[in-house]
């Protein structure tokens, strides 16, 4: 059959061949090939055909399995948060919380929980790029030995909206349009603007979307929080308010609007590179877990409604007691079957903690159950691997789809006395252990007649706008300002820009007026609001630059060096910039073997035009005159420069890199230095102040 194209066999592991080859026997020390019925394979490259050029076999059920398994790969992704990243890691304790909760895993010191943590964006679809200006997502799972708790929360304290039914219409208005379907993954266009400009009780939460906070720098590098006042109980049944907070041990870092764009081309993976590569490098990240707890009078004697989820409580009013660390330590083995099979729920909580009657995280209770099934298929999700708590499972509830149990004996049903006649009568409720629901004692104002309505300081949806505002730097004023244009220079229904700005104008006149010059329209007129807006004191906790955290630890330095770099300065900053804990990136024009000053050849991490700044905290300009000459001629060598400084990055350079410095329109300031100490210092810095002479920011 074969003879006339009898070419070499041997295909080694896993090659191609173009003909049947009889199988010589068992390969040492190798797996057999299989099917998902056990059925061992003889050849993965032939599909099983009448003749060498005659038609493929109906009969082939290693090839029909094969293929049929391939078609079914994908799942419906999440209608939100479809791009995500994920790792295992734990969060330990620090000490007892056992007057405020009787949660088991705050028992103890030390006491470590496994956890599961997905970082996500919120509007991109699972293939969309790491850094479109978005919310990010921030799930935390915890496998408690009394059950999953599931802390689902952001990067952003505070949410768009006050009542989950509005949810659809959110997730609809920022997501791609329905007809064209775009935008992806981005806010900037007709519909999102269209809704948020007629909904003002997004107005808060859009002064945080417009903020740096929504272009983080890596995901190691946000904060995370539970947004809801949730309640805590304790073994004697008292109850707190809670909040949750994580902050980040790298401190909390944020890109500039360009350099986010232009990391959209650079490396759409960007931040899920980032992450992957520093766990595999051992540079585990870290937060620490902060709570902020509170009573009832301490509630009430606020001018805002802690139910209200578009509505934060300063840290100057209410510290945080940091009470844990959570440290992720392990990438997933397989980003399917864990970051993609993950299912988190808000509703999964354990004794000691409970919810509150904040309208959002009502509705919340119910959505995420009911889109794990049509997700993945079955009501027996939760013995997925990532999904299974890591403690006994024990009930009644039996088959469906995909089960993967094989429960045994007759007692499927329960009161039964099956246990009394000998049999095992299976599992019981325990009134003491179980979980129990807070009983608010009765009365209360939480109670009430069956009302569509919402609290009456719901109604305000200004004072913690003008909040956020005024506790930023005015460098983040801008940014802001100019993320307000931006965004709604990209709409083209007229009447929507000025119907936003008139919200705007209960946040801040100045605001107000500078997104209107920066959009080229008239002031318009105020938007009467629902409740008139009262002045807060600023909350300084609230700016990132303020609390900029001044450290190499965690960040990537770009080395450009080309033909005749000084081997020994480039020896001494790679040690230097490694020793503060940073990661050294060569790049070179060639990804080969550069020639440096020693006669000695050097590989680069990465080629030039591959190797944008922006994927860099700080650039180093290592050059010879010669290797300088040959740059200027490069137009990618001249972006890497340009874009440094406009990114406002700590520059150093030999003094022979300077024409190509100056030619890149570069100005001596602190952040431009020669290599050494003060380059290291430079470099754990951003130089904001450079940034007005360098754009036209509202
Ligand atoms: Fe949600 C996913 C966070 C309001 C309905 N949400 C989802 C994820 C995060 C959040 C981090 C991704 C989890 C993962 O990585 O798999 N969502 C929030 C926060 C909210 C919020 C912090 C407000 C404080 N969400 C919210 C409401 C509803 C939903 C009001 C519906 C009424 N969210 C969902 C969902 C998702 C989801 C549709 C999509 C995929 C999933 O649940 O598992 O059910």
């Amino acid at each position: 059959m074969a003879d006339k194209i009898a070419f070499d066999t041997d295909r080694g592991e896993g090659g191609e061949t173009h003909q049947h080859v009889p199988a010589k026997g068992p390969h040492e020390g190798m797996d057999h090939l299989t099917t998902n019925q056990g059925i061992r394979v003889s050849d993965n490259q032939n599909s099983l055909r009448s003749g060498a050029r005659g038609p493929t076999l109906l009969e082939d059920f290693v090839l029909r399995e094969k293929i049929f398994h391939f078609d079914h790969e994908r799942i419906p992704e999440r209608i939100v948060h479809a791009r995500g990243s994920a790792a295992h890691g734990y969060f330990e304790s620090y000490e007892s919380l056992s007057e405020i909760t009787k949660a088991d895993l705050f028992q103890r010191k030390g006491e470590k929980t496994p956890v599961f943590v997905r970082f996500s964006t919120v509007a991109g679809g699972a293939g969309s790029v790491d850094t479109p200006r978005d919310v990010r997502g921030f799930a935390v799972k915890f496998y408690t030995k009394e059950g999953n708790w599931d802390l689902v929360g952001n990067n952003i304290p505070i949410f768009f909206i006050q009542d989950a039914i509005k949810f659809p219409d959110l997730v609809h208005a920022v997501k791609m349009e329905a007809d064209r379907a775009y935008p992806q993954a981005g806010s900037a266009h007709d519909t999102f603007w269209d809704w948020a400009s007629l909904m003002p009780e997004t107005t808060h939460m859009l002064m945080w979307a417009m903020s740096d906070r929504a272009i983080p720098r890596s995901l190691r590098m946000m904060q995370g929080f539970g947004i809801h006042t949730f309640r805590l109980v304790n073994e004697a049944g008292q109850s707190s308010f809670v909040k949750f907070h994580w902050r980040p041990k790298l401190g909390t870092q944020s890109t500039l609007w360009d350099e986010a764009l232009k990391l959209q081309a650079a490396d759409n993976d960007y931040h899920r590179r980032d992450l992957y590569e520093a766990i595999a490098a051992g540079n585990f990240p870290e937060w620490e877990l902060g709570l902020q707890v509170f009573d009832e009078k301490f509630a009430e004697s606020l001018p805002y409604d802690v139910l209200d989820p578009t509505k934060i409580i300063p840290e100057e009013i209410l510290p945080l007691k940091m009470v844990g660390r959570l440290v992720l330590d392990r990438n997933p083995d397989n980003f399917f079957a864990e970051t993609e099979q993950v299912a988190y729920c808000p509703a999964n909580i354990v004794p000691g903690v409970d919810f509150t009657n904040d309208p959002l995280l009502q509705g919340r209770l119910f959505s995420y159950l009911d889109t794990q099934k049509s997700r993945l298929g079955t009501a027996n999700f939760h013995q997925l691997p990532i999904n299974a708590p890591k403690c006994p499972v024990m009930n009644f509830q039996r088959d469906g789809q995909m089960q993967m149990n094989v429960p045994t004996g007759r007692a499927n049903y329960e009161p039964n006395s099956l246990s009394a006649h000998g049999e095992p009568g299976g599992p019981r409720e325990c009134p003491v252990t179980g979980f129990r629901t807070f009983e608010k004692p009765a009365g209360t104002a939480e109670q009430g007649d069956k009302l569509r309505v919402r609290a009456e300081l719901f109604a305000d949806h200004y004072s913690q706008a003008r909040l956020f505002w005024t506790s930023q730097t005015s460098s983040e004023q801008s940014h802001i300002a100019s993320a307000f244009v931006f965004e709604l220079s990209k709409v083209g229904l007229e009447q929507v820009p000025p119907r936003m700005v008139g919200n705007l104008l209960n946040v801040d006149q100045q605001l107000a007026e500078r997104v209107a010059a920066g959009l080229g329209i008239a002031l318009p007129n105020k938007n009467a609001p629902a409740r008139a807006p009262i002045d807060l004191d600023p909350s300084p906790a609230l700016s990132i630059q303020k609390n900029m955290k001044e450290t190499l630890e965690g960040r990537k330095i770009g080395i450009l060096i080309a033909e005749g770099t000084d081997a020994k300065v480039l020896a001494s900053l790679i040690k230097d910039v490694t020793g503060a804990g940073a990661t050294p990136f060569v790049v070179a024009p060639k990804i080969g073997k550069t020639g440096l000053s020693n006669g000695k050849g050097m590989k680069a991490d990465g080629q030039l035009l591959g190797s944008p700044s922006q994927l860099f905290d700080a650039v180093a300009v290592i050059l010879s005159a010669e290797g300088c000459r040959q740059l200027l001629q490069d137009g990618a060598a001249l972006q890497w420069i340009m874009d440094a400084f406009g990114h406002l990055k700590a520059i150093t350079h030999t003094a022979e890199a300077l024409p190509l410095l100056q030619k890149a329109g570069v100005e001596p300031d602190d952040g431009v230095t020669s290599p050494g100490n003060d380059f290291l210092k430079a470099a754990a810095k951003r130089f904001f102040d450079r940034e007005p002479k360098l754009r036209m920011l509202a």
